[in-house]
């Protein structure tokens, strides 16, 4: 496998996609774990819906205090969403609304959705993880 810069793979990935390769390969791989707990379906295939199923019973978990904001103390018990939180709290009040929560996690899915037709497959979901380990900086903003 070659390994590219990670903006080629993803212009090159939205071209291969498109095609829809039709090899099991690509099926071998594990789904990670956070990829079947929003994939309700189990089809392989993350949709918009499933994927904000899944946020908005999350955020419910999260919010003890059931105020519709997420707060770094009530965040405590999930450290990947508290590592994150400057970058989900859009206005910097110190809270995560649940507005700018799906803001985030529409951007998050159009990230994922490498050749746009409004479905991530666990081969683009594999490939952007990838490339964002690769890359030290991440998503900037
Ligand atoms: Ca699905
Ligand atoms: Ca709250
Ligand atoms: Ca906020």
């Amino acid at each position: 496998m070659k390994h590219l810069m990670a903006n080629a793979m993803l212009s090159l990935a939205a071209l291969t996609l498109s095609a829809f390769p039709s090899h099991a390969e690509d099926a071998s791989k594990a789904a990670p774990v956070w990829f079947s707990a929003i994939d309700r379906n189990t089809d392989g295939i993350i949709t918009l819906k499933e994927m904000h199923d899944a946020r908005y019973q999350r955020f419910a978990f999260v919010d003890a205090d059931r105020d519709g904001l997420l707060s770094p103390t009530e965040l405590k018990k999930d450290r990947p969403w508290l590592r994150r939180f400057g970058w989900f709290d859009a206005n910097r009040d110190g809270r995560i609304s649940i507005h700018e929560f799906e803001a985030k996690g529409q951007t998050r899915f159009v990230m994922l959705d490498v050749n746009g037709d409004g479905r991530v497959s666990l081969t683009e979901a594999l490939r952007v993880t990838k490339a964002q380990r690769r890359s030290p900086s991440g998503t900037a903003g």
